[in-house]
């Protein structure tokens, strides 16, 4: 399954690169110090140009970005009008809340995007690379935790689209899809 209707909107799969699908606002898999990386983060400011980081640097908090949390720019060059830098958790055996964590990433990421407007959302796989969240267990979180805030408060929101890097993670989330209610 790779797309189901909630709460009068869309959430849909897709394998690719983030930073070639046009959407209002493009979720980035960013740290704590919201300095940039490798992976999907690496990948935005590669594409987006300096001027993110340049803003960046303008809002960044004193203490950082908590994990969980999320900040938003603007999208430079990217086929977006904005980026949200969400903070996942580092997978750490799955006992120091990385679950709660992990939703928190994609529910304030939500909240900022609808602010903004948005009709259009996309986020990669937050925490399932570098900081080693195993990808079914992520998955299964992410989904929920989308499909909760579109049934409760989408807002503006009409679809959200996940594009996977690779086909595991796309599989992995296309079997999460389907233990989803839609409505
Ligand atoms: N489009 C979509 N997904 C991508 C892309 C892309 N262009 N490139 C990689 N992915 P990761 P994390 C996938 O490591 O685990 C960074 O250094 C990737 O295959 O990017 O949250 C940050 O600065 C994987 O499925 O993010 C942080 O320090 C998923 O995106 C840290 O890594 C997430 O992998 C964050 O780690």
């Amino acid at each position: 399954m790779t797309e189901i209707s909630v709460g009068g909107a869309r959430i849909r799969l897709v394998q690719g690169d983030i930073t070639r699908v046009p959407v209002d606002v493009i979720v980035n898999a960013a740290n704590s110090e919201l300095i940039g990386g490798g992976g999907v983060d690496g990948a935005i400011h590669r594409a987006g140009g300096p001027e993110i980081m340049l803003e960046l640097n303008r809002i960044r908090p004193k203490h950082g970005c908590p994990t969980g949390g999320a900040v938003i720019t603007g999208a430079g060059s990217l086929p977006a009008r904005f980026v949200v830098h969400a903070v996942g958790p580092v997978w750490r055996g799955g006992g120091f809340q990385e679950a709660l964590d992990l939703e928190a990433a994609y529910q304030k990421s939500l909240e900022l995007a609808a602010g903004s407007g948005a009709a259009t959302v996309s986020f990669p796989s937050i925490s399932t690379g570098a900081y080693g969240y195993p990808a079914a267990r992520a998955a299964g979180v992410a989904l929920a935790a989308v499909a909760g805030f579109l049934k409760a408060r989408g807002g503006t929101i009409r679809e959200v689209v996940f594009v996977l890097f690779d086909e595991g993670t796309f599989k992995a989330y296309e079997k999460a899809l389907s233990a989803i209610e839609p409505g």
